[in-house]
């Protein structure tokens, strides 16, 4: 199953309601779509999501990248070489949109090959996960009232609240007028994209003390080195490495340097390959993981999802599975649907999602 190309396919597609928090927005889903395709006739797909303000990709540097380094170096390999396409994508060491899409448009056509979903190949734990949804920044009664409307339509009960703003007291504000509102049994997290101060990181905690959040995740930079140490040493709840934690070398760096205590896993930026190793790491060391949102349309949250579901250790908590929900429209021809708070794995073979390809031509860049 030789792969006999490799193409990367721009998009645009806007957003109903822009996402916002501590390190920038997004208004369109600006992403890329990959397509593998093999001698036997088999098609992969997977999505990159270039995240500039985070990792410096961007949607023409994806393109460029695919087209200029990875479609050459990879074109001609067996399909099952995976090894072999991880050795020559990973000689980069940025760009981990791109080297994910590939990955998991890879990983796509094998399960379609095996006959088998990509889920069951990775693990096959359970068919399903339940689904936490994001909040970006907005006033605390919008952001209120927005999971008050996702609660009563989709079922979801885990909310992760953007925080990080000055000052810090708004964002203490939010998360109070989220409790009132969902009551005690919701869980709630938050997550700072470096926005805060070591110092008004650990302010915040303590006046949030009493709120029941169950997760921080990357409220200061990591490489304010020792004050983060600090911070996460008195930190009662696991402190989940976001962006610091983008492949297993990095992960080993900042769980032993005692920066971070849990780990978010996205499949935008490690694809399944180096997903599952920063997953065996971490569970090696005992130390619990999330399933992160990279703001993915729905071809990337059925890649979350597949993961997700295929290990017990990713399926333990709700995953980030929901922001496809602000977007105006998607380019699956199924789309997800979320039942009472909870995504099934598509049913089928590979990641069991086609791309419907009148959506692609009227969405694609030239
Ligand atoms: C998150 O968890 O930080 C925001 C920026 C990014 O790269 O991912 C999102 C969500
Ligand atoms: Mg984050």
């Amino acid at each position: 199953m030789q792969i006999t190309a490799i193409e990367a396919i721009p998009y645009r597609i806007p957003y109903v309601k822009p996402l916002k928090f501590a390190s920038g927005q997004v208004t369109h889903a600006d992403h890329v779509l990959v397509r593998v395709q093999t001698a036997g006739g088999l098609v992969g797909y997977a999505d990159a999501p270039p995240r500039p303000f985070t990792y410096g990709e961007t949607q023409a540097g994806i393109v460029a990248v695919i087209d200029g380094v990875f479609a050459p170096a990879l074109v001609g390999l067996d399909a099952g070489e995976r090894e072999i396409a991880k050795q020559r994508m990973h000689r980069t060491v940025g760009n981990p949109a791109a080297k994910s899409a590939i990955d998991m448009a890879v990983w796509d056509v094998l399960g379609q090959a095996w006959g088998v979903s990509v889920s069951r190949a990775l693990g096959g734990f359970t068919d399903r996960m339940r689904v936490c949804h994001m909040l970006g920044f907005d006033e605390p009664a919008a952001m209120a009232r927005e999971a008050r409307e996702i609660t009563d339509r989709y079922g979801i009960s885990t909310f992760k609240v953007k925080v990080g703003r000055r000052p810090v007291e708004l964002d203490v504000e939010v998360v109070r007028a989220l409790r009132k509102t969902l009551g005690d049994k919701a869980e709630l997290y938050m997550d700072g994209n470096r926005g805060w101060t070591a110092s008004e990181a650990q302010y915040a905690l303590d006046l949030l003390s009493d709120t029941g959040l169950t997760l921080a995740e990357e409220l200061c930079p990591a490489d304010d080195v020792l004050g983060r140490r600090r911070l996460v040493a008195n930190c009662r709840m696991p402190f989940v490495g976001d962006e610091s934690v983008t492949t297993p070398a990095e992960v080993t760096r900042e769980l032993l340097g005692g920066s971070a205590t849990a780990i978010s896993i996205k499949t935008a930026r490690s694809g399944f390959t180096s997903s599952q190793e920063i997953l065996h790491l971490a569970t090696g060391l005992g130390v619990e993981v999330v399933m992160g949102n990279q703001i993915d349309g729905q071809l990337g949250t059925a890649c979350t999802l597949a993961f997700g579901a295929a290990h017990e250790a990713t399926s333990a908590r709700a995953g980030e599975l929901s922001n496809f929900l602000d977007m105006a429209d998607d380019l699956l021809t199924e789309p997800l649907r979320i039942v009472d708070g909870e995504l099934a794995v598509p049913a089928g073979t590979g990641l069991g999602v086609s791309v419907d390809p009148d959506k692609l031509a009227h969405y694609r860049l030239a």
